[in-house]
């Protein structure tokens, strides 16, 4: 099936329904947010009902506190069992629906909309587009199709989805086409100044102060090109910060010149440690976090391990050689 008739088989499924549901992948970022939020917008406000959800832990991180909206989500208990019309956001299979696979595979019709080249083409209807930045871009498009305006709500939902997966415009996926785009949402009114330093920049005093423990415990294997730390239990009580305040925290640590592979491993309440790693390019740290059980793409991946955390960074690094 052509994207263009992907496009359109969507726009005709959503138009024909009398509710549709909108599922986004677990621990949702900014681009699985700000795209499902995006829809739920303009179809709220072109008379489709819609209900919107994601997976628990049913939270999002602070830093996305501005995107409008977020107060319209349900938890996924009360997200249809059996939905007429399903459309899932910037998730590449069922299964990073979490606790939404069920209502997914019990939908009459299931459209995916995603940007992952990895997407396993799970729905009935696939708007999937390797080529977009982001899904938000692909939402942009969905909505034209359906002959829908977008509003100012919806622009700033996209907005946030376009910096978030470009890296605010610095990534090899910022193409003409997304500068067009954030154009033509900025005429919208998007607040661009306060969402980017809420986004990107702002946080607790309370997390510059375990940051600053945690770059000084980081060590760096010189020869392997390699820097590592860890964000302890201990850290999160002492400091009172949650596991996802530190969600940004690697792209602090990777800026480190000496380094081609950097990991931050957090421990997790149960026990486990979740590693994140990113590479600059001439490692595959996907093909590491995959032979760990985890996944993702060549330059930013990861797992979850059992501790402890020493011993998970020494498989880490010789994984390496
Ligand atoms: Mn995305």
């Amino acid at each position: 099936m052509s994207l263009a008739t992907a496009y359109a088989d969507a726009a005709r499924t959503i138009r024909g329904s009398v509710q549709v549901a909108l599922a986004c992948h677990v621990n949702p970022d900014g681009d699985a947010l700000g795209s499902m939020l995006a829809m739920h917008h303009v179809l709220r406000h072109h008379g489709i009902a819609s209900v919107a959800s994601f997976s628990e832990p049913f939270q999002t991180a602070p830093h996305y506190r501005e995107l409008p909206g977020l107060e319209l989500l349900v938890p996924p208990s009360q997200f249809p069992a059996e939905p007429d019309v399903m459309v899932t956001f910037d998730c590449g299979s069922l299964r990073r629906l979490g606790d939404l696979e069920a209502s997914a595979r019990a939908a009459r019709s299931l459209i995916v909309i995603d940007h992952h080249i990895s997407n396993d083409l799970f729905g009935s209807i696939n708007v999937v587009d390797a080529t977009a930045a982001a899904s938000g871009v692909v939402v942009r498009e969905l909505v034209r199709v359906l002959g829908f305006a977008l509003d100012q709500d919806a622009a700033v939902c996209l907005y946030a989805a376009l910096v978030c997966d470009t890296g605010r415009f610095q990534y090899e996926s910022t193409t003409p086409a997304v500068f067009d785009l954030a154009r033509e949402l900025i005429e919208f009114d998007v607040p661009i100044s306060s969402l980017s330093r809420t986004l990107f920049e702002e946080h607790r005093f309370a997390y510059l102060q375990l940051l600053a423990e945690v770059l000084q415990r980081a060590v760096l294997v010189a020869e392997q090109r390699f820097v590592w730390t860890v964000v302890t239990q201990d850290d999160l009580v002492r400091h009172g910060v949650t596991l996802d305040e530190v969600e940004g925290l690697i792209d602090i640590v990777r800026r480190t010149r000496e380094a081609e592979v950097t990991a931050v491993l957090k421990e997790d309440g149960d026990g486990s440690v979740r590693v994140s790693l990113r590479s600059l390019g001439d490692v595959d740290v996907c093909a590491i976090a995959q032979s760990m059980g985890g996944g993702g793409h060549r330059f930013a991946a990861g797992f979850t391990a059992s501790g402890p955390a020493a011993a998970v960074a020494e498989a880490i690094r010789a994984a390496l050689v």
